[in-house]
């Protein structure tokens, strides 16, 4: 008995658990880098892994916001990882596998699962990352629609995207994702990219937005989280349009601005992700690839459910549509093969 008592302490002591799993396997560390609110990706990516958890019989979850300053976001994940505490992270974007991985090396029995983002072959870290080459294309086909004067007033060829910074995914697949959809369905278009230095800044990209509204551009994607809602409010004021990304939520915060919503399926993305490593422990084959979904595959799509894109010229709507159906069936295809 004495020494049965014994071993369990020392499982106990060690992390280890009588059926073979670490005592933090279910215990879930949203880490967010930046803040939750004003992100459709973080706030997607929060109700995932939420959702998943409580399906989850024993699992927890603590959602942990990193902060604005990057510079930090290494020593906090490390801090977070080195408690002991959670057997799973989860997190999301191109330039958070890196930090997993570094922090990884002190903690190899860590696990880590990052949406948005491209790591193949570390046995600790599983991410997904979403053609975004459709995803620009299709918000790019709608931009080229409004430029080229076919949603009504005249063509000005000119269309905007302002970036709260740069990364992998920005340059390799959604800027020219939606420079390809312009170019599409307005061959005469130019595309003007701002960048804005930070993720919440919207005075600024306010003031960046009407800029390149006053040169000409009919519509401007914003690739900003927080900072989006300055690009929304210089439409208004100009009377132009902007497009979407992420979700669908720019249908509700300007009707009849924000006019098309291409859309990463993220919560949906997460949740399975997060049940299926839960259930499957720290040993699962998913740690270690590295996975890649589009349109086809049902995790990029259009959201034309809406009175604002529905009030759009029907010929313009079937353009879009025929866009998204050749997606959908393969007939049209971007590959990606990685970051
Ligand atoms: N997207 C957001 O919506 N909000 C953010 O706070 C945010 N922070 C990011 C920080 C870094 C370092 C990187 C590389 C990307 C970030 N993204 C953010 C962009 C996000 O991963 C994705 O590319 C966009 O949401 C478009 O799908």
């Amino acid at each position: 008995m004495r020494k049965a008592l014994y071993i369990v302490a020392i499982l106990c002591l060690t992390g280890a658990s009588l059926f073979g799993l670490p005592s933090n396997a279910l215990k879930v560390c949203v880490f967010v880098p930046n803040v939750v609110s004003g992100s459709p990706t973080y706030e997607q990516m929060v109700a995932g892994a939420e959702r998943a958890v409580a399906e989850v019989s024993g699992a927890s979850i603590k959602v942990v916001e990193a902060g604005f300053n990057q510079a930090e976001w290494l020593g906090k994940l490390s801090s977070l990882v080195a408690t002991g505490e959670f057997g799973l992270i989860v997190s999301s974007n191109p330039a958070i596998p890196d930090l997993c991985a570094q922090a990884a090396l002190s903690f190899p029995a860590e696990r880590f699962f990052v949406a948005d983002s491209w790591l193949p072959g570390n046995k600790s870290i599983h991410t997904v990352l979403y053609n975004q080459l459709e995803q620009g294309y299709l918000v790019g086909y709608l931009a080229g629609l409004a430029s080229s004067g076919k949603l009504g007033g005249k063509a000005s060829h000119k269309a905007g995207l302002i970036v709260a910074q740069r990364y992998p995914s920005l340059d390799k697949l959604i800027e020219p994702g939606f420079a390809k959809g312009l170019a599409a369905s307005d061959p005469e278009a130019t595309l003007e990219t701002r960048v804005l230095g930070n993720w919440y800044d919207a005075t600024k990209a306010s003031e960046l937005a009407v800029s390149l509204y006053d040169a000409g551009a009919a519509a401007i994607l914003p690739i900003a989280g927080g900072a989006a809602q300055g690009v929304v409010s210089a439409a208004k004021a100009k009377g132009r349009y902007v497009l979407w990304f992420d979700d669908n939520s720019g249908y509700r915060l300007a009707p009849g601005t924000v006019i098309g919503c291409a859309v990463m399926r993220q919560e949906k993305l997460v949740y399975e992700q997060v049940k299926a490593l839960l259930e499957q422990g720290p040993a699962s084959k998913l740690y270690g690839e590295a996975d890649i979904v589009g349109v086809k595959d049902g995790y990029v799509d259009f959201d034309g459910n809406d009175p604002a894109y529905k009030a759009l010229p029907a010929a313009a709507r079937v353009a879009l549509e025929g866009e998204l159906a050749k997606l959908k069936a393969g007939k049209l295809a971007f590959p990606v093969s990685g970051l």
